[in-house]
């Protein structure tokens, strides 16, 4: 059990980076293309999954104040690594005019706050901590995403990325129903954009649509409902990890985005050891990552048997 779930765990945080490293030279292209090789960098999605990761085992649990120093000692250690509009500018906001991280922050730079997909992109680590504990899940996903995303879309993005990866640890390979895992994740969402996406997405995998309607119908750009059910689909519309990414980054867009979330998940589902062999060496910090990995599910048991026992 131990070994498969670390497994689990591992192929999640190394599937972000890859998906990641696979999308990023392809981020913002129309192009529709296949890539196979990873670039030498990941980008900021993984920068701030591994910050969140960081985060849960240092505190046993999600704390948002401590949360958003790891983000912003973070991005300060590497601010290059390609960040989204707004998140700089909250880290600013906190570190030099102390502002709080629960504050909304997001609302000062978008009317009603930030509806883009960071929120989502880094919140695999939540998944994997909480994989046996909805409620804890989703407590901890709200907090976690209004460090820098308090629209409501922005969060529920990330509550379904984060039940998409929470689900596909707890599936073991190689048993995944496509219909029953897409109908268990609708079960999460609440707003009629996320349902109208998810439905398509049953609808696309039905018929094995082409890379243009499913574009069209799911989007691929850096909006949380534009790019979260693509993720979804591209890991529900493919056999192994690999066509998994391929597929992802090969819808253009937000190519890196995507490329992580559909990683994140099928890394969860296949396991470390179904990621090819020549991505896992090349992945940049990939030691960095399977440490962590194994920390984090350590950390998660600790906790689940503290729970237990109180
Ligand atoms: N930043 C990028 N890519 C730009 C190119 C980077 C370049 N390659 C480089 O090397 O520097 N990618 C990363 O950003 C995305 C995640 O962004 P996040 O964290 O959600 O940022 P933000 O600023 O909150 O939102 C992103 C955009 O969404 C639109 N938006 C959000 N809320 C809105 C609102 N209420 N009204 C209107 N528009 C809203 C805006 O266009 C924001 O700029 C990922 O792709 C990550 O890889
Ligand atoms: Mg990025
Ligand atoms: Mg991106």
């Amino acid at each position: 059990m131990r070994t498969m779930e670390i497994s689990k765990f591992t192929g999640c945080l190394l599937g972000t980076a890859i998906g990641d490293s696979l999308g990023a030279a392809r981020e913002g292209s129309s192009e529709i293309a296949e890539i196979r090789e990873i670039g030498p960098r990941y980008t900021d999605d993984t920068a701030m999954t591994i910050g969140v990761a960081e985060s849960l085992i240092r505190c046993r649990g999600f704390d948002g104040e401590e949360m958003a120093r790891r983000f912003v000692e973070n991005f300060l250690r590497e601010p290059w690594r390609g960040y989204g509009a707004g998140p700089p500018r909250i880290f600013t906001m906190i570190l030099r005019n102390g502002r709080r991280w629960d504050e909304g922050l997001d609302r000062e730079l978008y009317p009603g706050g930030s509806f883009g997909n960071g929120a989502a992109m880094r919140v695999a680590p939540i998944g994997l901590f909480y994989c046996d504990e909805p409620e804890k899940l989703r407590e901890a996903v709200c907090g976690a995403s209004r460090i820098t995303h308090s629209h409501e879309l922005a969060i529920e993005g990330a509550l379904l990325q984060a039940h998409a990866v929470a689900l596909a640890v707890r599936t073991r390979y190689p048993d995944l129903n496509r219909e029953e895992f897409l109908t268990q994740v609708k079960g999460v969402v609440r707003s009629e954009v996320y349902r109208e996406k998810l439905d398509a997405a049953g609808e696309l995998l039905d018929r094995r649509a082409d890379r243009k309607q499913v574009i069209q119908r799911l989007g691929n750009g850096v909006e949380a409902p534009n790019s979260v059910p693509t993720a979804i689909y591209a890991f529900l519309a493919s056999e192994d990890f690999e066509e998994a990414v391929v597929y992802a980054v090969s819808l253009g867009g937000d190519a890196d985005t995507i490329g992580a979330m559909a990683g994140a998940i099928a890394g969860a589902y296949y396991g470390v050891e179904r990621i090819p062999l020549r991505w896992r060496e090349n992945c940049e910090n990939s030691r960095y990552l399977e440490e962590l990995a194994e920390r984090l599910w350590e950390a998660s048991r600790v906790r689940s048997r503290g729970d237990r026992s109180s």
